[in-house]
């Protein structure tokens, strides 16, 4: 019998595709994605060319593990403490007084306090994180879809990208902060959120306390940790370096894909 007639996943793939809202591709972990997405096309003779093109393009979901392929620890990678003054003072006083700004070119500028963020819709996904120097994790991550921040601002027709600015100062350059920068197509993606939680606790300081971003298509270097403001941009030419990222300044590439 073709096991994947009766797949759990598969049926939660088909939701995927009719747009439902939060998503989990649960029990594909034992079938590698080129074993089975061929199969399932050609299966299937309903689906949309703009299904299709959601299953080939980017926009398709980064594998989900279940609980028993967790790492037993999700090491720390560049900044474990941000060396900032103003970012001591929030974690000495348990991120109480932490308030996320978003920004820029958006309808409705705002912040966000921990709380808020916490009130708002969430999202639990246990995937592998890989970082370009050659080590990765599978971690459970618990956060706020990025979309559902974005919905709360309205970015004008005119934002392209959005850029997210961190707490940590990088060394070697006294002025220079850890930033990166997505477009709107990652945005919207439904495993992109701003995580508060890592493997059911509160987000540690090494690993980007009180917020940080979750691009699960993407390497390590492009989920930026310790969140302080978010910025809409129809350009980043004119931020830092000009190439969308701390590690794209010094030569990375800005689409990190994986
Ligand atoms: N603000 C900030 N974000 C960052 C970094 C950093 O040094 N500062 N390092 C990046 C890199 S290279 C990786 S691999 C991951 C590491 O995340 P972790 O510390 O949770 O393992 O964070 C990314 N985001
Ligand atoms: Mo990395």
């Amino acid at each position: 019998m073709n096991p994947l007639r009766f797949h759990p996943g598969r049926r939660l793939f088909f939701r995927a595709l009719a747009g439902a809202g939060a998503v989990v591709l649960a029990g594909c972990d034992k079938l590698s994605r080129t074993e089975w997405f061929p199969k399932f096309l050609g299966n299937t003779e309903v689906l949309t060319r703009k299904a299709q093109r959601t299953v080939m393009s980017r926009n398709s979901m980064a594998q989900e593990f279940p609980e028993s392929a967790r790492s037993p620890e999700f090491r720390s990678n560049g900044t474990a403490m941000p060396n900032n003054a103003q970012y001591k003072a929030l974690a000495a006083g348990g991120f109480d007084a932490y308030r996320l700004e978003v920004g820029g070119l958006v309808e409705k500028p705002a912040s966000f306090s921990l709380e808020e963020l916490r009130a708002m819709s969430s999202r639990t996904q246990i995937t592998r994180h890989d970082c370009v120097e050659g080590w990765s994790a599978i971690g459970k991550w618990k956060g706020v879809p990025l979309t559902a921040v974005l919905e709360r601002v309205l970015p004008t027709t005119a934002a392209r990208y959005v850029v997210f600015h961190c707490a940590d100062p990088m060394e070697n350059d006294g002025t220079s902060q850890y930033y990166e920068s997505i477009d709107m197509e990652d945005a919207h993606h439904p495993q992109t959120i701003l995580a508060y939680e890592l493997n059911d606790k509160t987000l540690p300081i090494p690993n980007g306390a009180p917020i940080r971003l979750r691009v699960e298509r993407q390497l390590g270097y492009k989920h930026a940790k310790y969140v302080m403001r978010i910025e809409l941009v129809d350009s980043f030419e004119k931020i830092a370096g000009g190439r969308g990222g701390y590690w794209e300044d010094q030569g990375y590439e800005w689409y990190a894909g994986i």
